[in-house]
């Protein structure tokens, strides 16, 4: 599958939600006064979220009077254009690849860290890289199993420590056998949720500053897994961790679970961060670099 159908096949139940009736506002004919109050609804219903839709459609709206815009086929294009503007990331200076490059997921449970986790493997695997897992949920043993099985199947070295071990400790060990083994890429899973008496925020920020002791530069890069279904829930998780440890970009998994593909657009619209891959499936494959051109496609094609 090339990418743009890879976009269109985790649309899918999008596509027979908002995206279908977006695309047939658009299809063609004059620009009537009813037009904008629909445009409206259908970018609130896919989750495109209240504020972002608003200012968005004012631009629009702006934009299509200057131009003298009149009819749907013309402004297509120009909702087009929009949408890609606010997808495109900030761009960000390249950053030198040392050895190893150490990535950390972080996110709430259930959002999909630990298989982004062994997705992420499987993907620098492909590109030849050797790759280690870290079994940084360390209060869950069921995290730490559930990590095992992927790495085997991926074929990618796994350190892990019994259940309940600070989490720190076993970063800070892994990043001593990388550099010993000359492991390229570094992922770990974290927690997603403490038991009581631990807060979440200070663990994460602890293992960040822990990481950073023994490998100057690392993590270089906190990536926020969030679950797309949550829809508008994504961008308040996404304040929330930045506070804690700085976040680098997110990975919105689970796009194909949801008919609100839209929040894509909220998040980039609110965020100042990067989306850099998008989770289409439950499987190892199922993971898609992002892209804002060939994804606005995938909406308006
Ligand atoms: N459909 C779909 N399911 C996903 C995706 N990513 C993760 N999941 C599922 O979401 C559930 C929770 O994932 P998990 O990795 O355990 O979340 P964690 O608690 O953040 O580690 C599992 O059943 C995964 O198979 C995705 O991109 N699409
Ligand atoms: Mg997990």
């Amino acid at each position: 599958m090339n990418k743009l159908e890879t976009f269109k096949s985790s649309l899918a139940r999008s596509k027979s939600g908002f995206i279908e009736r977006l695309n047939f506002l658009i299809r063609g004919g004059d620009i009537d006064a009813d037009f904008y109050e629909q445009l409206e609804e259908i970018l609130i219903s896919g989750d495109v979220g209240v504020h972002t839709t608003l200012n968005l459609v004012s631009e629009l709206k702006n934009e299509a009077a200057a131009k003298k815009i009149t009819d749907r086929q013309t402004f297509r294009s120009l909702l087009a254009d929009k949408i890609t503007a606010i997808l495109i990331a900030p761009s960000q200076p390249a950053e030198p690849e040392t050895i190893p490059q150490l990535i950390l997921l972080v996110g709430v449970n259930g959002s999909g860290k630990t298989t982004t986790a062994a997705k992420l493997a499987g993907y620098y695997k492909a590109m030849g890289k050797k790759v280690m897992l870290v079994a940084g949920d360390t209060f869950r043993a069921a995290a730490i199993e559930q990590l095992e099985i992927w790495s085997e199947r991926v074929g990618v070295e796994l350190i892990r420590q019994h259940s309940g071990s600070d989490p720190s400790a076993l970063f800070f060990d892994a990043v001593n056998a990388a550099k010993a083994r000359g492991t390229e890429v570094i992922i770990g899973d974290t927690a997603g949720r403490l038991h009581n008496k631990y807060n979440l925020m200070e663990e994460l920020n602890k293992i960040y500053r822990v990481i950073g002791r023994n490998l100057p530069g690392a993590p270089h890069q906190v990536i926020l897994v969030v679950d797309a279904t949550t829809g508008q829930n994504a961008i308040s998780q996404a304040k929330k961790f930045n506070e804690a440890l700085p976040l680098s970009g997110l990975i919105l998994t689970k796009l194909d679970g949801t008919a609100r593909g839209g929040i894509v657009v909220a998040i980039r619209a609110l965020l100042d961060l990067p989306v850099l891959f998008v989770g289409t499936g439950e499987m190892i494959e199922d993971l898609a670099p992002f892209d804002a051109e060939t994804f606005t496609t995938a909406l308006l094609d």
